[in-house]
């Protein structure tokens, strides 16, 4: 395996950071998750546009442009030889000293892409749906650090990760400060009601998934009505169908919620509809390379 690290192909193993790179002693940088499917790369400027905003918001210059950054990204596939890619696209800060300031890493950030093959989630979440819980960590205040920041720090996430695990779940729902729905430890969730599509606002508590917009767009193609919509707990328990979408997951349905049977307690069929749509449109729209 080649990773492009610092405008070079290395291999695995030699492909380092330094122990006093911030991303590493702080989580100082930002990040993107990407998947190719059939030699196409799914909403790659989408992703790179995300990237660049969460890298503007905490001060962080990307080493290379937009359209350098799509290159490079292209490039290290290729030669990775992978039609079917998880592409991690990371930026940190940098070696810096041991303090805090920013401005001790002198412009040293270090970008690094690595591409490897895709861990697929078992088969068998898709078919049976996913059993899953609410838990005590709150989403970070959008004022403290906000969600829509594709940052290195994600122990807010873990954390809640680590309390759904504890109680023997694989995945948690996370509630926003205020204490609406915002968003699972690595996933958009939607819930459908009479036929509507709902899923929470990215204002508040959750990050604007791209297979979350995606899927929006989608349910208009189909002219299914959706709404961006504040959601309570109870609103979840007492919806017909429930979803979780990101790009490692696509949509994954979920069966049960905090021990509450959603619908008939198997995955539902607007839920099915929204996959197989999903799944035939990322092996047609992407940006497209050869091997
Ligand atoms: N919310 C959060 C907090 C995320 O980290 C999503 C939603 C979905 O966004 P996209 O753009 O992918 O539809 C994410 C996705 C993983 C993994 O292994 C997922 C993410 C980050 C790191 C790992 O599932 N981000």
């Amino acid at each position: 395996m080649k990773v492009f690290i610092d405008g070079e192909l290395k291999d695995k193993k030699e492909a380092k950071i330094s122990v006093f790179d911030h991303g590493l002693l702080y989580g100082d940088g930002v990040f993107e998750g990407i998947r190719s499917y059939d030699c196409l790369v799914f909403k790659l400027k989408e992703h790179i546009d995300r990237l660049f905003e969460s890298a503007k918001s905490i001060m962080l210059n990307i080493p290379l442009s937009k359209d350098e950054l799509q290159e490079a990204i292209i490039n290290t596939i290729k030669v990775n030889g992978l039609e079917n890619a998880y592409i991690r696209v990371v930026v940190t800060r940098g070696e810096g000293d041991l303090g805090l300031d920013p401005r001790k890493c002198k412009g040293n950030e270090t970008l690094i892409i690595i591409v490897d093959k895709i861990v697929l989630y078992p088969e068998e979440f898709y078919k049976k749906g996913l059993k899953i819980i609410t838990v005590p960590t709150v989403r970070n205040h959008p004022e403290a650090l906000n969600p829509q920041i594709k940052s290195l720090n994600y122990l807010n996430n873990i954390l809640a990760k680590i309390e759904a695990i504890n109680s023997g779940f694989n995945e948690a729902i996370m509630l926003d400060s205020i204490g609406y729905v915002a968003e699972c430890s690595g996933d958009n969730i939607f819930v459908i009601k009479n036929d509507n599509i709902y899923t929470p606002p990215q204002c508040m508590g959750s990050l604007r998934g791209i297979t979350r917009d995606a899927v929006l767009e989608i349910a208009d193609n189909f002219n299914i009505l959706r709404h961006e919509h504040v959601m309570t707990r109870h609103e979840m328990y007492i919806s017909d169908e429930c979803f979780l979408t990101g790009t490692a997951a696509e949509i994954i349905p979920v069966i049960e919620i905090d021990g509450r049977k959603i619908g008939d307690g198997k995955p539902g069929p607007m839920t099915q509809r929204l996959l197989e749509a999903f799944r035939k449109v990322v092996r047609k729209d992407g940006v497209k390379y050869s091997l």
